[in-house]
Order: structure tokens, then C-alpha cells, then sequence
């Protein structure tokens, strides 16, 4: 693969153009991907590169004129056309039925063989209609020029009617590439490519429209849960560290030991003597040579205005290097919009973010009542793109399977207050074992002073790796 293909490949995931998870077509099948090319012209630098690989292809090719179909594909059918100086056209969506002209818009005394530029093909027969409609209005067509192939079959349907389709990358580019940098997993790719056979095979039936409609998540996934997940299968490990020492060297000596057992570690940025933002270009470089995600338990709790600033602002200026964060839900779900008010988009360079939600808590004593946790579930739900998930905790294993089932299909239960041992501390702390709260459903385990206050934190982070992951994987076995 050459490496504009793999740099555009690897911008369209991180601007969320390409996502993993559990998807619905307006078809009503649910895909294990999702493609939405329409933000890539907000993305200059991304819809730039685009456009140059359209027209390095395009200019290979024998034309006259250049169509694109609306409307992702409009500007790059536009910058191709001015590129290579072709007269532009484009087809009309909506069907217009006054004044002059059909459905096509341009210049009605230029005609010739055209090219048809798309975003996207699924299915060979959704390109039919607006052949026919350039052949009723005199031109001839031969090529059809898309920026994503994901079907499994269009190339040879085209033929067949005498159409050549042309693409820049198809779904096994994306999935390989992205396979081989660790964003996707084997076993994700692997349910991809079941998936296209079947759509293949005819075994799942598309609606010819479903191509460019609306593709809503089903439920309930993002790409930090993915991302982390990807993380979690590629070191093994579903252990967030806690790393709660004010101790600047003490917390990048702990961290650098135990880099290689953790999927995630847990800051309290507040509380580190001495803070410069020195600390935080070492964390980054650290979070990137080790492989795991930073996880800022900053549990936000105001009203969203305030936790703009308190996210954006002030000395830690969290959300440019926090992948996720806590966030109470007592003040309402503004509190989440807050944190990310244009919502995915509002995130950092295209870096995947996302809270995870207090809904219930270990200490001693907390106000949290079950219809509490239920409403900040519910709201979770509701806001599944910048929610990863939910803190959580309980009496035993089996208090938390209940907390478990309401929790949706796509998120995940992070639990702390967990140790080898049960017991307390002596300011209210609960703890659990590692057992019970992956056997009552934890997704991955946040341990604190169990780790860091051992002799040898090392040692001790891979005693809970092991010890966790082998259950997780059991549970997930089943
Ligand atoms: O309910 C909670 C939620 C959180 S995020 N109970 C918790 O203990 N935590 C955090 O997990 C807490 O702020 C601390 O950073 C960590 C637990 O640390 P440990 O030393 O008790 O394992």
C-alpha cells in the first residue's frame, strides 16, 4: 500500500469518516463498520489529499466531462474537474419541476463521454440511475470513479453493463491497515470480512437507498471505547493503574514499571506537587512509547459552561491530552455536552475522547440511589458518542450483574475499589476482589494503592493483569 493511501486511510479514522462498532443501515442490516465520507471536505488538509489521489487517477483515464453525485462527492468532483480544466456537471437530488432544465445542472450544449465521481459504492446497482439519466440527457459513460469500494462485488456487476469502476481504497485496505496499527482488532476485522461475504453472498439483503442514507449507531459504541478495547486485546490486559501519588518521579518511575501490564492509567492531575507542563509531555511521550490511554478522573460535575472551561482551560488544560474522563451526572447531561459541545467533532486533532460516568460509587456512605444510577445510565445512552461507559462498584458479584444488565450493549463498566483482598480503608474505601468484579461483569479494573503502595509495583501490576484477564477472558469465552 502506497503511503498516501495509508495517510488517508489513517485520517479518515482519526476525523471518526470510519468507525467499528454495531451499526443499522436504513436497510435495517447492522453492519460492524461505518463509513461517512461527508466530514472529510471539513477537513482540508484530509479532503485535499483526497482530491489530489481523485484526480492522479482521473487523469489516467479518457473523458470530457466530470459528474459528481450529490453531495459528498460535489467537491471533489469539483476540484478534480478544475484540476484537470473538464467541464463540471452535477446531478440533481431533488427532482425540480419548474423553469428549465431536468436533473442536471450545467451547461446543457456540452456533451460528451463523462466521468461519475461518488464516495461510496455498495452495491454495483445503486450507480444504474444516474447512468441512465446522463444517457438520456446524451452523454456517454464508460467510467465511474469512487472513493471507497466496500462492496465485495461491484467491480464485476459494472462490467457486466459495461461500466468500469474505479477506487481509491476498498474496505480490506482499511481493515488491513488498520489491523496492522492496532485501532482494530483480528477479531473485528475477521466479523468485516464474514460480513461483506454475506452482503456478497446474498445473504444479507440491502436496500438499494441504503447507500447514501443515513447510517445511525444502533447502539452505543465510540471510537475511544474501540480504540481502548483495541488496546486491551493487543497487550492483553484489562488493568487501569491509579496512579495517586503527588510524587512527580514516584508517579514516572511506577508508571514506567508498569507501563507494559496497564490498558489505561488513571491520573489525579491536581494532585501532583509542583505541576509544569513538562508533566504532561512526559506522560504523552510515555502513553505513546508504553501503549496505553490516559484516563483523567477529573469526575466533572458542573454545569456544562463550567466544565468548558474546566476541560479546555486553566492549568491542565485536560482535553488535550486526556483520552477520557470521569464525569458526575448530577447536574444533568449538560455536563457531558459541556465537555464536548459540537460533539465528536469537538475533539482534539481528530483524537477519539470520551467520559466515563459516575453511576454508582465505592465508598461508604454515598448518596447514590438505584433510580439515581438508572437516570444517569439512561443519559448515557442517550449520548453513546461521548460516553464510553460507566463507573460503577457493588455488595458482591452478583449486585453487580444486576448493574451490569442495565447497562447497554457498546459500553463498558470500569470498577474500582478493587484489590487481591476484600476489605476497607480507614476513609470509607470499599474493596472488592479482582474475581468478583470481573466474574459480576467489570469490563476492566482500576486498582490504585494495591498496586502502587507494594513493594514491587511492577510485580504486583502483573499479578493483577494475570489474575484479572484470565477471568475477563473466561467470562468473555462463554
Ligand atoms: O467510586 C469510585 C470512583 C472512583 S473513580 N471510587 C474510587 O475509588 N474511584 C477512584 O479510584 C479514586 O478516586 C481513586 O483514584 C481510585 C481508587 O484508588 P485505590 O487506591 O482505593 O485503589
Amino acid at each position: 500500500m502506497d503511503s498516501k493511501k495509508k495517510e488517508f486511510i489513517k485520517g479518515l479514522f482519526e476525523i471518526g469518516a470510519v468507525k467499528f462498532g454495531r451499526f443499522t443501515l436504513k436497510s435495517g442490516i447492522v453492519s460492524p463498520f461505518y463509513l461517512d465520507l461527508r466530514r472529510v471536505p471539513s477537513h482540508p488538509g484530509l479532503h485535499s489529499l483526497m482530491c489530489d489521489m481523485l484526480s492522479e487517477h482521473a487523469a489516467k483515464l479518457n473523458f470530457d466531462c466530470v459528474l459528481g453525485i450529490p453531495y459528498t462527492a460535489l467537491p471533489s468532483a469539483a476540484l478534480i474537474a478544475e484540476k484537470l480544466q473538464k467541464p463540471l456537471f452535477m446531478i440533481r437530488k431533488e427532482v425540480k419541476t419548474y423553469g428549465a432544465g431536468g436533473k442536471l445542472v450545467g451547461d446543457p450544449d456540452i456533451k460528451g463521454s463523462c466521468l461519475i465521481v461518488d464516495d461510496l459504492i455498495t452495491t454495483g446497482g445503486s450507480k444504474y440511475e444516474t447512468v441512465d439519466d446522463l444517457k438520456a440527457e446524451g452523454f456517454e459513460v464508460e467510467d465511474i470513479l469512487v472513493v471507497v469500494d466496500r462492496s465485495a462485488n461491484a467491480e464485476a456487476e459494472l462490467k457486466d453493463h459495461g461500466l468500469k469502476l474505479h477506487s481509491l481504497i476498498s474496505l480490506d485496505d482499511i481493515v488491513e491497515l488498520l489491523t496492522a496499527d492496532g485501532s482494530l482488532t483480528s477479531e473485528k476485522a475477521a466479523e468485516i470480512r464474514q460480513f461483506t461475504a454475506d452482503l456478497a453472498g446474498g445473504k444479507l439483503q440491502p436496500a438499494a437507498e441504503a447507500e447514501n442514507a443515513e447510517q445511525k449507531p444502533q447502539v452505543n459504541t465510540n471510537s475511544l471505547t474501540e480504540k481502548l478495547l483495541a488496546v486491551m486485546k493487543r497487550k492483553k490486559t484489562n488493568l487501569i493503574l491509579s496512579l495517586d501519588t503527588e510524587d512527580p518521579d514516584e508517579f514516572f518511575s511506577i508508571l514506567e514499571s508498569t507501563a507494559e501490564k496497564i490498558a489505561m492509567v488513571k491520573t489525579h492531575v491536581d494532585i501532583i506537587r509542583d505541576f509544569t507542563p513538562d508533566f504532561i509531555t512526559r506522560l504523552q511521550a510515555l502513553s505513546k512509547s508504553g501503549d496505553f490511554l490516559i484516563f483523567e478522573d477529573r469526575k466533572f460535575a458542573d454545569i456544562g459552561n463550567t466544565v468548558k472551561h474546566q476541560f479546555y482551560g486553566g492549568v491542565y488544560r485536560i482535553a488535550e491530552w486526556a483520552d477520557c474522563v470521569t464525569s458526575h451526572l448530577i447536574a444533568g447531561a449538560g455536563t457531558v455536552q459541556g465537555l464536548f459541545p459540537d460533539g465528536e467533532d469537538s475533539m482534539q486533532e481528530g483524537r477519539p475522547q470520551a467520559a466515563f460516568l459516575l453511576a454508582r460509587m465505592s465508598s461508604k456512605g454515598n448518596l447514590i440511589t438505584e433510580e439515581y444510577s438508572r437516570n444517569v445510565i439512561a443519559a448515557g445512552k442517550e449520548n453513546s458518542s461521548l460516553v464510553s461507559g460507566y463507573i460503577g462498584h457493588g455488595k458482591d458479584a452478583s449486585d453487580i450483574k444486576n448493574y451490569k444488565a442495565m447497562i447497554p450493549e457498546g459500553q463498558l463498566l470500569l470498577m474500582p475499589g478493587v484489590k487481591l483482598e476484600r476489605g476497607t480503608d480507614n476513609l470509607g474505601q470499599q474493596y472488592l476482589t479482582v474475581e468478583e468484579a470481573i466474574e459480576g461483569g467489570a469490563d476492566c479494573v482500576i486498582v490504585g494503592r494495591g498496586i502502587i503502595k507494594a513493594d514491587n509495583p511492577a510485580q504486583e501490576a502483573e499479578v493483577y493483569r494475570s489474575r484479572a484477564w484470565k477471568v475477563f477472558q473466561a467470562r468473555e469465552g462463554q
